[in-house]
């Protein structure tokens, strides 16, 4: 029995190469104890039968040294899970960089002429601007008067403050603040401990932003809307328009969004999400904490769905009109598909002639060097090596391995909420005997594979890819496109290689559902077949004094 699978192990191979060998590679230039931590992030990926794969260590600390791609806690908290929110008014308790950095860069859209007030705060940057006299002598003060400040300015319905690591250093309370000021204005007013050192990552602050708006929000308003098919989309944000795009799907298939956390949203719409009828998943890794908890206290269930590539979004469509089980439902959902695929299939058989074949790389936060591996897929590009920048091993290997995962002194640091089922309002969707045999049919309620079990054999799998890691990536395989953010836009570009920002889009998108899905091909069309990175000399190919990485081999 053990014939077969040393066999399987001689025969892997990634691009011609043995993956094992570069990893050894990739691992080389590292003093020793640095090299014993990464090897245990770097991971030749292997599926035996039943779907297990190796286990990769993530959601750990960076090695001090190493240059990581992450952020810190307080952008996953105010920067992606409560900054798309248009009318809450989020002021950032700390010095003027926190809250100037993480202003709109994510390309983050919004439509506020949705909402009869037509607020819209996101083009504001609202920060107390902490100075020396702060630290010194506490910034509890000026925090109270900056609420007071925006409630006089713009009269918002909720105001959210989020501590930055000066505060937490110092001591300011800021729920203390909030806590008075809820009782001053008479609006609602909440505050995030979401201190940039608080975890490893911006995981920490997504989890902080979680417990937060299910604390202070959600479930504050019980009005049932109209709809049949109600829905509430987590984990989606409408970077470059892409919450649009699914906002139009639903539209065309009859499904009503009664939230979305927090691509184009509102805070009303948070207020009322538990009268749903079914919570989708988009991005795991920043919200399922939200999901977990509506279920425990409203019964309401969850299924991950992705809209990413135009095949996914297909599949989750009918995943969703499975889940209601109405003949008139699924018979639209078809028709909207039917009518939808022929544009994405014309736009394929132009352009998959020309990139079927590339390459490409993917390291992008928490979800989408997952799901993006789809479009890719749909346009026959292979994905060599992919990896998140924050992931915990459930979003690599999938949530069954959740029960085995270690929680360390870094996630005790984040508050677990208990919840219970609310005594009034919680409310099972569907009947035990319905949820069976739904699930018997495939319906895979809080359930996510995770990225490891759909790719191939033999890609690797990096977690939290250092700097170091990059050069070595690109030198050995030259990919034809290489995806990630700013931070590391220029030096890929500098190999020669085409970049994508997976995060921002660049200046693209919307690349979700059909729409985006063309989009997408034909920016990565222009971008794989134009040779303009491969003319570019970088600085250390000019003036080889200038290379600091191989310069000693
Ligand atoms: Fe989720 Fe995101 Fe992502 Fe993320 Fe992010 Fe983002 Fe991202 Mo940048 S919530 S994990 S913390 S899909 S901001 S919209 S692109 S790293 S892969």
């Amino acid at each position: 029995m053990a014939k077969p699978a040393e066999d399987m192990e001689t025969k892997i191979t990634l691009d011609g190469r043995d993956p094992e060998k570069v990893k050894e590679e990739l691992l080389g230039s590292y003093p020793t104890k640095v090299a014993r931590k990464r090897a245990k992030s770097i991971i030749v990926n292997k599926i035996d039968p039943g779907e297990e794969v190796p286990v990769i260590q993530s959601n750990v600390r960076t090695v001090p040294g190493l240059m990581s791609q992450r952020g810190c806690c307080y952008a996953g908290c105010k920067g992606v899970v409560l900054g798309p929110t248009r009318d809450i008014v989020n002021i950032t308790h700390g010095p003027i960089g926190c809250g100037f950095y993480s202003w709109l860069t994510r390309r983050n859209q919004t439509d506020a002429t949705t909402t009869p007030d037509g607020h819209n705060f996101m083009t504001y940057c609202f920060s107390t601007d902490m100075q020396d006299q702060e630290i010194i002598f506490g910034g509890e003060k000026k925090l109270a008067q900056a609420i007071q400040e925006a409630y006089d300015n713009f009269h918002p319905k909720a105001i959210a403050v989020f501590a930055t690591c000066p505060v937490g250093l110092i001591g300011d309370d800021v729920h203390s603040v909030c806590k008075k000021m809820k009782e001053k204005l008479g609006i609602n007013v909440f505050g995030f401990s979401c201190e940039g050192y608080k975890g490893v990552s911006q995981s920490a602050g997504h989890h902080i932003a979680n417990n937060q708006i299910f604390k202070h929000v959600i479930g504050l308003d019980d009005t049932v809307r109209d709809g049949e098919y109600k829905l509430n989309l987590l984990g989606e944000y409408n970077i470059g328009g892409d919450a649009f795009e699914i906002e139009r799907i639903f539209a065309r298939c009859g499904l009503t969004m009664i939230s979305t956390f927090s691509g184009n949203s509102s805070v009303d719409n948070f207020a009322n999400a538990h009268t749903a009828d079914l919570n989708l998943i988009m991005c795991h890794r920043s919200i399922n904490y939200v999901a977990e908890m509506m279920e425990k206290k409203y019964g309401l269930p969850w299924i991950k769905v992705n809209f990413i590539g135009a095949r996914a979004t297909a599949k989750s469509l009918r995943k969703i009109a499975e889940y209601f089980g109405d003949k008139k439902l699924i018979d639209r959902v078809e028709a909207v598909i039917a009518e939808e695929m022929p544009k994405v299939e014309a736009s394929l058989a132009g352009i998959r002639p020309r990139t079927a074949g590339k390459r490409a790389m993917l390291f992008v936060g928490g979800s989408r060097a997952h799901h993006y591996q789809e479009l890719f897929a749909e346009l026959g590009m292979e994905t060599l090596s992919a990896g998140y920048e924050f992931a915990h091993r459930d979003d690599y290997e999938g949530r069954k391995v959740l029960p085995s995962i270690k929680v360390d002194s870094d996630s005790r640091n984040i508050e677990e909420l208990e919840v219970h089922p609310d005594p009034e309002r919680y409310s099972p969707r569907k009947s035990p005997e319905e949820m069976a045999r739904l699930k018997e049919k495939g319906m895979p309620f809080s359930d996510y594979r995770g990225m490891m079990p759909e790719m191939k054999q033999g890609s690797l799998v990096i977690d939290d890819i250092t700097q170091h890691e990059t050069d070595a990536m690109l030198e050995i395989f030259k990919p034809d496109i290489f995806c990630a953010g700013i931070k590391e836009k220029y030096t890929v570009q500098k190999h020669g290689i085409p970049m994508k920002q997976l995060h921002s889009y660049d200046y693209g998108g919307p690349y979700a559902g059909f729409a985006g899905a063309v989009n997408f091909y034909e920016d990565i069309d222009r971008m794989v077949n134009s040779r303009v990175w491969s003319y570019l000399k970088a600085p250390w190919q000019k003036n080889p004094e200038l290379s600091a990485t191989y310069a000693w081999e």
